[in-house]
């Protein structure tokens, strides 16, 4: 199967104005780094391989050459809005262009995991960059078992893993951009409220026992700002801007 996300396989299939420009290389230390702060609103970058793809928090993101879709979106949010829930609008619009490919439901795990049958398939960077935001979404596509990073905090997966199928990456991008675009669209507009219906409904976290930051309850969920609140017992909760959550499985 041709699976190519070079500029003549992708720019035919877009749509909107997410990609444009769209800057392709075979291999860069992180597509996070491609994007400078004067290129405009929905400029994307697109490697085929990272030597240096990173996680949140200084962790590394890791994807055998040619078998994810790794991308950079630039953003270009008003200056008094909170960036950090761009992380969840990615996350949903991940989830959705997951979900068309798969025909499986996808869930978000707060604040930046898309989940599949309780296995991470995709996550989502996102970082402020001279009053720009970086938006980094790596989706595993065609990793094979072998190929995916063992003893994750969070089980990995890769569509392919989940359907047994190789699936062509070009039109998986393609549609993430094009359900980004929507979404982000409904954030600039109405903040989280706008991208809540497509969110709370995919909430995996949601009801399970957790602990944050030293909290530990069950997790109500994601709050109508995009935070993560906890019932911590006697009805006292907490609620949690960022960090890290540990689930029971
Ligand atoms: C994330 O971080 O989930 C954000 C990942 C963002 C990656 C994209 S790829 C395109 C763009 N360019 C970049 O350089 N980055 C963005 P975090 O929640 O911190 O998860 C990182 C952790 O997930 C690692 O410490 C590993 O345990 C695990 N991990 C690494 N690679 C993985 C993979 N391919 N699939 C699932 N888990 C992975």
């Amino acid at each position: 199967m041709a699976d190519s996300l070079a500029p003549d396989a992708v720019e035919p299939l877009l749509e909107g104005r997410l990609g444009r420009p769209y800057l392709y290389s075979d291999a860069c230390a992180s597509t996070q780094e491609l994007l400078d702060s004067s290129l405009q609103e929905g400029a994307v970058a697109v490697c085929d391989e990272q030597t240096a793809g990173k996680g949140r928090l200084g962790r590394r993101w890791e994807a055998p050459a040619g078998s994810a879709v790794l991308c950079s979106i630039l953003l270009r949010p008003p200056p008094d809005r909170n960036v950090a829930q761009l992380s969840l609008v990615g996350g949903v619009a991940t989830a959705e262009a997951v979900e068309l490919a798969l025909g499986l439901a996808a869930q978000i795990k707060w604040p930046n995991d898309v989940m599949v049958n309780r296995r991470k398939v995709a996550g989502v960077l996102a970082e402020a960059h001279d009053g720009a935001v970086v938006l980094g979404i790596g989706v595993n596509v065609n990793q094979e078992r072998g190929q995916l990073p063992e003893a994750t905090r969070v089980p990995a997966a890769s569509l392919r893993t989940i359907d047994g199928r190789r699936h062509e990456r070009a039109p998986i991008l393609v549609s993430l951009l094009a359900r980004l675009e929507r979404q982000y669209e409904r954030w600039l507009a109405d903040g989280i409220a706008g991208v809540y219906a497509d969110l709370g409904s995919r909430d995996f976290l949601r009801g399970r026992r957790v602990a944050i930051g030293g909290a530990a309850g069950i997790a109500v969920g994601i709050d109508r700002d995009g935070r993560f609140e906890i019932e911590l017992g006697e009805g006292k909760r907490r609620t949690v801007e960022s960090g890290d959550v540990t689930y029971e499985r």
